[in-house]
Parts: structure tokens; sequence; C-alpha cells
């Protein structure tokens, strides 16, 4: 059989991110930015205006995020399938690991921050409050109440060693939900486990308005979360 072609590869991924260790993020392929006629990933625009987060998410910070860091990790991605392929192509494992890595660091950096633009709102259009549903019965089950996830969902990611995020996730085995520590885009991942609300603490997403107070930043974080999205992934990721 010959092999798949690299874009039919990356459209399956596009399709079923579990490929990325990211099983059950809810995205789909127009979400994440797949351009079938490219055969590339593009950069997804902002589901709002970049000043719609104020005065929580500065305007200036959001561009820069998204337009500036968001977008190399779209760049980084392409590159690493394209590379990937030649090293098939070429039978050199030589620069296996290098582009390996390269896929891993820059898939993650496209996922978690598609996940983490759709996962807020502006605070007068859905953004903050507390979840509804099946979601909020859940959270009282496995943590107590809403309050004391919290505080572990900030104290987690206020806690992550350098560039990295917080994470609510569904753990599909266990059928429960945990708050995960991820390290730089990828590190530390549940595998399997699908991602609900992450919360991006490296410097470039809070550095400019909130400096060094990261916990001033995670406070300000939950009056933008948009529990109906996530609300919508834990309904995904539970069926
Ligand atoms: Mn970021």
């Amino acid at each position: 059989m010959s092999e798949i072609s690299r874009r039919q590869a990356i459209g399956a991924m596009a399709g079923g991110v579990g490929a990325m260790g990211m099983a059950g993020t809810a995205l789909s392929a127009e979400a994440l930015g797949w351009d079938e006629a490219t055969g590339a990933y593009t950069l997804p625009p902002l589901p709002y205006p970049p000043n719609a987060l104020e005065p929580h998410l500065d305007e200036q910070t959001v561009l820069i995020h998204h337009g500036k860091h968001h977008a190399g990790y779209v760049k980084g991605l392409n590159n690493a399938l394209d590379k990937l392929h030649d090293v098939r192509a070429g039978r050199d494992a030589t620069l296996l690991q290098h582009w390996e890595r390269q896929l891993s660091f820059h898939a993650g950096g496209h996922i978690n921050h598609t996940l983490f633009w759709n996962g807020m709102a502006p605070s007068n259009k859905g953004g903050g409050g507390r979840p509804t549903g099946a979601l909020a019965n859940q959270i009282e089950r496995d943590f107590g109440s809403f309050d004391k996830m919290l505080w572990q969902f900030k104290a987690a990611a206020a806690s992550v060693e350098g560039s990295g995020w917080g994470w609510l996730v569904w753990e599909p085995i266990g059928r429960r939900l945990l708050i995960t520590q991820m390290e730089n885009q990828q590190k530390m991942m549940l595998t399997g486990a699908a991602p609900l609300l992450g919360v991006d603490v490296w410097e470039h997403a809070y550095y400019l308005r909130y400096q060094n107070n990261r916990k001033d930043y995670l406070d300000a974080f939950t009056n933008v979360i948009n529990w109906a999205e996530i609300r919508r992934r834990f309904d995904a990721a539970r069926a």
C-alpha cells in the first residue's frame, strides 16, 4: 500500500485530533483553520474583535498573542509536517527526533490557542459566571463545589513552572474531571484526556497589562470564560 499523502494525513488529523494526543477536543477542521485547497493550516480568525475582552484581556496583548504568537505555531506546524514528509521520503532519521519534537510543540500550540480563544467570550456576551447543566453537576461531584474547582484551577495555573497552561480536562477512563498543568505547549498532558478549559500562562498572555502578577491575570480571566462553550466540549467528550 502506498504511503498516505501528507496532506491526507494532515486532513485526517484535523478531523480527529486524537492523533495529537488531544482526544475529543470537539474542534472541527474548520475551527483549526484547515484549508483543503492549499493543504495547510491557516490562522483561524478571533471569534470576537480584539478589544472585546477588555478590560480583562487588553487589546494589544490579544492582537500580538493571536497575530504573532498563535500565527507562529500554525507556521511551525505546517513546517514540521512538511519536514516529516521529507524525512520519510529520504528514509533518513537523522533529524526525525527534532521534527517530531517540533510537531508536538507547534501542533500543541495551535490546538491550545484555538481552544483558548474559543473558550472565552466578552463579559457582556456570555463570558464569566458559572456553568450549568451536566457540567455543573459533574464539577460538584468531582470537586465538591464550583468554587473549589476554580480555586484549584487558578492555583494550578499560577504554579506552572515557566511557560505553560492550566487545564480542566475530562478523563474518559475514570469518567471524571481533573485539573492538570501543562508545560510549554504539550508536556504533562494526560493521554486521552479531553481538554475542556485552558488558560495560557505564558508571559506573552498577560505581561503587558499584568506584568509579573500572574494571579491577577487569572482572576481577570474568570470574567471571560465562555462556560457555554466549555459545556459543549464536555457534552461532546462524554458522548
Ligand atoms: Mn500563548
